[in-house]
């Protein structure tokens, strides 16, 4: 027998005891060994891979994978996971369950942008697989950001870029530098207008990817080069053969420098562009570098506007039966100018054109500052350029909630885009949040003292005091005007009018600070939310008190002698007061002062899950100044271990009276795990004990919204000049919207309001459900939406809506592939399906 022979031998032997051994560990439930023993098989007979298929199975495989990762996971073993599905997938690349389960894992350790990739791939290699395709639609978001869509259906801003990129090529900028290409549009049109060298570079890598495709099936792929890189870290000759001529970006958010505008172009000067022409000089484009676009021009107002208002500051002193504003400062996160990191922008965005409830002006709108981008030194000079203050007339009466901004682009000498609020445009305005003892009515006559300027490579807007009118005569003789008309005072006659003003930033000392997110400050503001939650925990408490009462005597908080060794219909001892006091367990996201409104109600023992310190504090410190015994209210996290669930018996042998499950997500969604949840938590109940909510109906109506549907999908080649990108880009589309503002989207009602779904929590055991309803069409249009939104039932006869205008929760709406026609009278077939806390509707006629 020849060594070879003896060598195959052996290894055929080795190979089948692996795999015996495999079988062997995986039904004595060691994964990880079987899975040791899988890997040792697969690697030393690759060619097995296609017959284990055959008797060991890939599925056995993939189980012991997934189970040796769950048991990874407990025990926080997160590179030994991600080792082992990578060792997989070189063994089964084209295997949608492991990509998908590897983007579960990455999911959940909040590695968003990669699990993303991960359900992308999953999907990709197969299109039916439902868990891949809802995985994927959860974070479809954060691959393409939902405003690609909405900037590619604007036809106006399209024909402005592709007018201003043909002028500058025909002038003889024969070299494109694109940055942050996108879907490659702004190239494209820099290819087609004659430029003879195009390149484009694009961070995201799924954008970058998504550019090669559509440049390709537009018969470009040879002419533009795109790189996945980031235009700071472009160097020529690496990334670029020269500099180029002409760079075209609309890396601009809201707040005109949030993508890091004025960095990137300091950048290009420096490095890709050919130098910029002289003012003086005459002569061809070829030997200078331009931007497209110009320049900007930056404006704003003050606004008094209730939704803004509602989302930064507390606006009730008393709401649930509890004082909020006696010892505690709130603040957002984008109110606080003095807290601007690296993590936080100084403003938010809003659509003000639909912003609910509307908005008032309470000053003109100002021209805040203009920005060459043309002018490397102005750009260069801009982050430490001085604050710019500016003095701003009081034109109507209001409440100063907030500064908004927007800005025109110049894109050459004869075209511009305004992102304005009084504009047809896909662009929502930067919100500058006013904070503090500033945020208090003005009149006609008070000036305001605003600053701008360029902090961290944000926009900001400081607002700095109100001046009355009296004071204002007073400084009125100094103030100066500038070349943009608006009137500067001169700083040392107002830093004496400032000296003798309460110009509040500062918060009121011995007060407590806490900071909260703009959707935690709106339930707090949620007036109705506090007081049904009141009115439901009022009348479940007083069941479950009077039932113990029952049994137990009168039982009182301050009479716990009297009732020794009694027993209540848990059978439970009650001679130990604190094992017999009613529990209340509040698992909501973020801050909620829901242990609060109980244990005021009644003496009975709550626990919140709060886990920052600082927001413990601060419910601590409400506690005591709405004299609630310190005694009563426990932060359930410090007694539990890292890794241990919520939810869990208050103490052995104890049970909950009530659970508060946070049901519903601020976005519109129904909360991921919900069913589950529930489920565990009615095990956890006493037998009288109640969840709250109890019950949740979904409802729903059928609409017609142009809006929507330019939101969810580029809509044919029109919109975007010809050029075929809808087929690519519209792979992330998702069927269901969020964070609607439902009762200001454009849109004709097709159909009344209807339930659509009931998920009675106290008894659902199964997270799949399904309806089929039958709605009544009350006008003709094309259906593109169905809406919905929830009533919560915390008591059968206390209910919450979600869709009203103290709710702090957006609404949520399917979009249907295609539209369909419908006629008044028609009546449809809406199939609805539950699925894993996602919802999905099918419509048919008749
Ligand atoms: N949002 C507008 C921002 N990039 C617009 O990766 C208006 C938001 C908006 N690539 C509602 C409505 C609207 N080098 O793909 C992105 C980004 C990329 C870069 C390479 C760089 N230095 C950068 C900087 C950014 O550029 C693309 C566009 S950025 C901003 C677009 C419709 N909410």
């Amino acid at each position: 027998m020849s060594a070879q022979r003896t060598g195959r031998r052996g290894r055929v032997r080795l190979v089948y005891r692996s795999l015996q051994s495999a079988q062997d560990y995986l039904e004595r439930e060691d994964f990880g060994t079987a899975f040791a023993h899988y890997l040792l098989l697969l690697n030393l007979a690759p060619e097995l891979k296609g017959i284990i298929r055959g008797f060991a199975n890939k599925e056995s495989f993939q189980h012991t994978l997934f189970k040796w990762a769950e048991e990874l996971d407990s025990l926080s073993r997160i590179q030994d996971i991600f080792d082992c599905y990578e060792q997989a997938l070189e063994l089964y690349p084209s295997s949608e369950e492991i990509w998908n389960s590897m983007g579960e894992h990455l999911f959940s350790m909040g590695f968003r942008d990669e699990a993303a990739g991960y359900f992308h791939k999953a999907v990709k290699l197969n299109p039916d697989y439902t868990e891949a395709r809802e995985n994927f639609y959860r974070v479809a978001n954060w691959l393409v950001e939902r405003w690609h869509f909405l900037m590619l259906n604007d036809q106006k801003r399209n024909v402005a870029y592709q007018r201003a990129i043909q002028k500058a090529v025909q002038s003889g900028c024969m070299s494109v530098l694109d940055i942050g290409t996108g879907t490659g549009i702004l190239s494209m049109f820099a290819r087609k207008a004659g430029a003879s060298h195009v390149y484009a570079c694009e961070l995201s890598k799924t954008m970058y990817e998504l550019a090669c495709e559509v440049v390709a099936s537009n018969q470009m792929a040879g002419q533009i080069k795109i790189l996945h890189v980031k235009s700071l870290d472009m160097e020529v000759p690496k990334d670029l053969p020269s500099r180029v001529s002409l760079v075209v970006t609309e890396t601009v958010d809201a707040g005109l420098f949030g993508e890091g505008i004025v960095e990137s172009l300091i950048h290009a000067w420096q490095h890709l562009l050919l130098p910029p022409k002289p003012t003086s000089q005459k002569g061809s484009s070829e030997e200078f570098g331009r931007v497209i676009p110009l320049h900007a021009v930056v404006f704003g107002m003050a606004v008094e506007c209730q939704e803004i208002r509602r989302h930064h500051r507390v606006c009730f002193n008393d709401t649930g039966g509890l004082h909020l504003n006696e010892i505690v400062t709130w603040y957002s996160p984008v109110s606080n100018e003095s807290c601007i990191d690296d993590t936080s922008e100084p403003y938010t965005t809003e659509r003000m054109r639909q912003v609910p409830g509307g908005y008032m002006p309470l000053t003109d709108h100002f021209q805040a500052m203009t920005i060459d981008f043309n002018n490397p030194q102005e750009l260069e000079e801009l982050s430490t350029r001085k604050p710019c203050r500016l003095c701003l007339p009081v034109v109507k009466e209001g409440v100063l909630d907030a500064i908004v901004a927007w800005f025109v682009l110049q894109l050459d000498e004869d075209t511009n885009l305004s992102t304005g609020p009084d504009e047809e445009t896909c662009w929502e305005q930067a919100v500058y949040p006013v904070q503090g003892g500033l945020g208090r009515i003005v009149k006609p006559g008070n000036t305001l003292i605003v600053d701008v300027s360029c902090k961290n490579s944000y926009l900001v807007f400081h607002s700095i005091a109100i001046l009355s009118h009296e004071l204002k005569m007073e400084i009125e003789v100094n103030t100066i005007s500038d070349q943009m008309g608006n009137s500067l005072a001169s700083e040392t006659e107002l830093c004496d009018a400032l000296a003798n003003l309460q110009t509040s930033s500062e918060p009121k000392s011995n007060f407590l600070q806490c900071m909260l997110e703009s959707s935690e400050i709106a339930r707090l503001n949620n007036t109705q939310y506090n007081e049904r939650f009141k009115s439901a925990l009022d009348n479940i408490l007083s069941t479950l008190t009077s039932m113990d009462n029952g049994v137990c005597f009168s039982q009182t908080m301050d009479d716990q002698s009297t009732d020794m060794n009694c027993e209540n219909s848990n059978g439970q001892s009650c001679s130990d007061l604190t094992s017999d006091i009613l529990c209340v367990l509040d698992v909501s996201e973020g801050f909620s002062i829901l242990p609060l409104i109980a244990a005021k109600l009644r003496a009975v023992k709550v626990f919140s899950s709060l886990e920052k310190i600082q927001q413990q504090a601060t419910l601590c410190a409400l506690a005591e100044s709405n004299e609630i015994s310190k005694d009563l209210l426990e932060f359930w996290h410090n007694y539990l271990d890292d890794d241990s669930t919520l939810l869990q018996r208050p103490q052995s042998g104890k049970l909950w009276s009530v659970i508060i499950l946070d049901a519903i997500e601020i976005c519109g969604l129904i909360r991921q795990g919900l069913v589950e949840k529930a489920a565990l938590a009615r095990c956890l109940l006493r037998p009288e004990g109640r969840l709250l909510p109890q019950c949740i109906k979904i409802y729903g109506m059928l609409i017609e919204s142009e809006t929507l549907q330019r939101e969810s999908a580029v809509q044919g080649k029109e919109a975007t000049l010809g050029f075929n990108i809808a087929p690519f880009i519209n792979q992330f589309k998702v069927p269901v919207h969020v964070f609607l503002h439902l009762s200001t989207l454009p849109h004709i009602r097709l159909s009344e309001p209807v339930e659509l779904l009931k998920l009675d929590l106290m008894s659902l055991v199964t997270d799949e459900l399904c309806s089929e309803i039958r709605v009544q069409v009350h006008s003709s249009g094309r259906l593109t939406a169905i809406p919905f939104w929830y009533e919560i039932y915390l008591d059968t006869d206390v209910n919450l809506n979600t869709w009203n205008d103290t709710s702090h929760w957006k609404q949520a709406a399917f979009v249907l592939d295609n539209p369909i026609q419908v006629i008044s009278g028609d009546e449809l077939r809406l199939k609805i399906q539950f699925h894993k806390s996602t919802i999905s509707m099918t419509v048919n006629h008749g």
